[in-house]
């Protein structure tokens, strides 16, 4: 690794920053949804301490952010690191949050030490990375890569019925406007992102830096099952539709659909809502949130299909309706190897062996990745908890994860043309 060192107590002001950006009231940890005035406000602060080091920014019609430092040669394309500042509720600090502050913290020492590099070196916040508010994850580094058009933003709706499309023109976003957000291929030469990793195969095997060569795959499916609502204690039995019976008959399916291999397909109901709610009523209605991950994407299409398939019979067998809706379908992806063993050259310049992994969330660089070439780094989660306000990293580890993005970065910047 370079010997641009990254400062601890920086990184860990910049982190405490962003953490205090929370819905008040909103319980432990950290919600900062995605479309929300918290996450503009987020956005802001990167804006800002960019543009304070001179770097060119602006924001996209998605809401993505960008910082730009001109390389030495204008006429090769960008090498760009980045990751996201929206959250998902009652999260912890981390998620997200680390690769944005690497790349703040990177451009600084690129700036404080006047690094010259030949490739503009851009520096990105994309929008609305959590699926937790609509579904559907990536929102802003899928429109980036054309994946997402202006034409599925009003379909998709929150838990109060607000469209993708409503809350990101709430935000002062035009969502008409997406196209205009799409990168092009030939506008840039790779793409890094640094994150936490989100599990514990790191801490387990005591390795402090990963290197992720394929990204798992995660399809979002809503179940809604219809029985009747009627008096709990006047009603037999057997004289009974409910809704909350069969849903915990079609929970139990799901898990056992990911089977006892654990090679890589996980899938969980993390998410259910029972109407009319009432301790003294059957439930005559349940929406049940499925995620559906896999690093196979056949074995992830064949999962969904048989979840869709068990469902529909348990619900057929206990006389219960049955309707589903897919709301996210985002196949796995191998990440280039050029880059990968980039990363890792990296890792083991600065002294480290990394660990070649498998990452089981989903990231903004899968979806970057559709257009040009890109790579991830992890550093470890304690405990591998994430998505919950205990999750958290070393700010050592934080500013190991740094140095090899940097370095990272200037490496490739080197090898590319
Ligand atoms: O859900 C995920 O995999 C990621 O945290 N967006
Ligand atoms: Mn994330
Ligand atoms: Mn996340």
């Amino acid at each position: 690794m370079t010997d641009l060192i990254a400062d601890q107590e920086r990184l860990r002001q910049l982190i405490d920053v962003f953490a205090q950006l929370s819905e008040p009231e909103s319980g432990p940890g950290v919600t900062r949804l995605a479309y929300t005035p918290l996450e503009r406000d987020a956005h802001e602060i990167f804006a800002e301490r960019m543009s304070a080091l001179g770097l060119t920014v602006w924001a996209d019609a998605a809401g993505n952010t960008l910082a730009e430092r001109p390389g030495a040669d204008p006429a090769l394309h960008a090498i760009g690191t980045g990751s996201h500042l929206d959250s998902v509720p009652n999260a912890g600090a981390f998620d997200g949050i680390v690769g944005v502050c690497a790349a703040m913290e990177a451009a600084r020492l690129f700036v404080e030490h006047d690094v010259l590099h030949r490739h503009p070196l851009r520096f990105v916040v994309f929008a609305a990375e959590e699926g937790a508010r609509f579904g559907q994850a990536c929102t802003g580094s899928r429109i980036a890569a054309g994946l997402t058009g202006a034409s599925e933003l009003p379909a998709k709706r929150d838990a109060d019925g607000i469209s993708l499309a409503e809350a990101m023109t709430g935000v002062g976003l035009d969502p008409a406007a997406v196209a205009g957000a799409r990168w092009r291929p030939e506008d840039w030469a790779a793409f890094i992102e640094l994150h936490i990793e989100q599990g514990s195969v790191l801490e387990t095997n005591g390795v402090r830096l990963g290197v992720v060569d394929s990204i798992s795959g995660s399809t979002r499916l809503l179940l809604e099952l219809s029985g009747r609502a009627t008096h709990s204690g006047g009603t037999p039995m057997h004289l009974r539709a409910d809704a909350m019976t069969a849903a915990a008959e079609v929970v139990l399916a799901i898990e056992s659909l990911a089977g006892a291999d654990n090679v890589g397909t996980r899938t969980t109901v993390g998410k259910i809502e029972a109407e009319p709610g009432s301790i003294t009523t059957i439930a005559g209605h349940v929406r049940l949130w499925v995620d559906v991950r896999g690093t196979d994407a056949q074995r992830q299409r064949n999962t969904t299909r048989e979840i869709v398939r068990r469902a529909a019979n348990i619900c057929a067998g206990r006389g219960i309706g049955f309707e589903h809706e897919q709301l996210a379908d985002t196949p796995p992806v191998r990440l280039p190897d050029g880059i990968r063993d980039e990363l890792a050259a990296c890792c083991r310049a600065g002294g480290i062996e990394p660990c070649i992994m498998t990452s089981g969330a989903s990231h903004d660089a899968q979806q970057i990745n559709n257009v040009t070439p890109s790579g991830m780094l992890f550093v470890p989660s304690k405990a591998g908890i994430s998505h919950d306000p205990a999750e958290w990293t070393s700010i050592e580890d934080v500013a190991l994860g740094t140095n090899a993005l940097s370095a990272g970065l200037l490496r490739l910047d080197e090898g590319l043309s």
